[in-house]
């Protein structure tokens, strides 16, 4: 069996209102979305995203031009192509749009390796979890006000969820402290909650919030200082009572092995985009299990399951709405867990009539 075809799109899909984080200002996501077929018609797929759609185009090329890393070769040979491309792009930089290129090529030989086995990934892995916790993410933004959080928040109770995410990071810190104390109130003891700084704060700054935060039962406090910061995050988590999770912004193992010497955080949270697709999500949760550390999966829900449904130190998947209509098969939350489907591959297929209607069209010259 060989790869015979490449193949990409791009789309744009716009959100209904802008939205904010303490560093990010949203209006859409860009996806590349990409298939891979074999000479015996096997497909298989994945994308990788950026906000905005920015670069986006230029994402799609490099993804493009890997093409002949791949053409030809056997897709069981998942790992040789991996290092086969590791090895090329030392030149030009193991991280950035190099790395999420070859993730998302690696994912999309995983979905057909699952579907060559006639078997789930997780099963094809070794299966720990037959249904995995998820929680909120797609709200709560900093754009929010309290009483758009509190209502959301209730939705997302009556939609199946347990646990959720709000964003922090607002100029005042002590408006923080309000949304969090409100949507705690809300939302009640029973109900996970989480906080994200988005990389908004210096050391000291989010001592001083979290030291606030802490009464009210965070099960973590995200990213609080700038990503390429661990010593910071380090000095964050020794001066605070609340678990630190971190990771989304690092790639492959390398990056993940620095974060767990420098003792930056208590959650790790590999993003498949940027961790060097579903071979190294795999080898970065093995790495945090040796050193008794959790894994939570970084958006890409979709995707993210079945690898996640493999390995015991998984807490959670993210659950991030953005990308949903992508695909013919939906997630149900029930009780606040998703069921890992048992569909061959990743078990996520690409719906063309939603696809279509987004196709990104942008070809502005200046
Ligand atoms: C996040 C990720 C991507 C865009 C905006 C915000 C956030 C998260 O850090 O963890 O969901
Ligand atoms: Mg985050």
């Amino acid at each position: 069996m060989k790869i015979s075809t490449l193949s990409t799109q791009i789309v744009n899909l716009p959100f209904e209102k802008r939205i904010t984080t303490a560093i990010h200002t949203m209006e859409s996501v860009g996806c590349v979305l990409l298939t891979i077929e074999t000479d015996e018609g096997v497909k298989g797929q994945s994308y990788l995203f950026t906000l905005n759609a920015h670069r986006i185009k230029v994402f799609n090329q490099v993804l493009i031009d890997f093409s002949h890393h791949i053409i030809g070769k056997n897709p069981q040979f998942v790992e040789a192509i991996w290092q086969d491309i590791w090895h090329k792009i030392d030149l030009e930089g193991r991280s950035q749009i190099a790395i999420s290129a070859l993730s998302t090529i690696d994912t999309a030989l995983w979905d057909i390796n699952g579907k060559i086995a006639k078997l789930p990934l997780h099963r094809l892995f070794g299966a720990f979890h037959s249904k995995i916790k998820t929680y909120a993410s797609g709200g709560l933004w900093l754009s929010q006000s309290i009483d758009s959080l509190l209502l959301q928040a209730s939705e997302f109770i009556d939609q199946g969820f347990r646990s959720m995410k709000v964003r922090v990071g607002s100029e005042d810190y002590l408006n923080d402290v309000e949304r969090v104390k409100e949507l705690r109130k809300a939302i009640g003891p029973d109900i996970e909650l989480m906080a994200d700084l988005n990389q908004g704060l210096s050391p000291k700054e989010a001592i001083r919030l979290g030291g606030k935060l802490e009464e009210y039962d965070l099960l973590w406090l995200e990213e609080p200082v700038a990503s390429s910061d661990r010593k910071g995050h380090a000095e964050v988590k020794e001066n605070l009572n609340i678990p630190i999770a971190s990771g989304e912004n690092e790639y492959t193992r390398f990056g993940i092995r620095e974060m767990i010497e420098a003792n930056a955080c208590d959650v790790l949270m590999p993003d498949l985009q940027r961790i060097g697709g579903i071979s190294e999500m795999r080898k970065v949760a093995h790495l945090a299990e040796t050193y008794n550390l959790p894994i939570s999966t970084h958006i890409f829900t979709e995707q993210s399951i079945s690898v996640a449904a493999s390995l015991k130190n998984c807490i959670s998947v993210e659950h991030m709405p953005w990308f949903s209509g992508l695909f013919n098969e939906k997630i149900d939350i029930v009780n606040g867990y998703i069921e890992v489907p048992e569909r061959h591959g990743i078990g996520f297929t690409f719906d063309d009539a939603y696809i279509k209607k987004f196709i990104y069209t942008n070809t502005h010259s200046i």
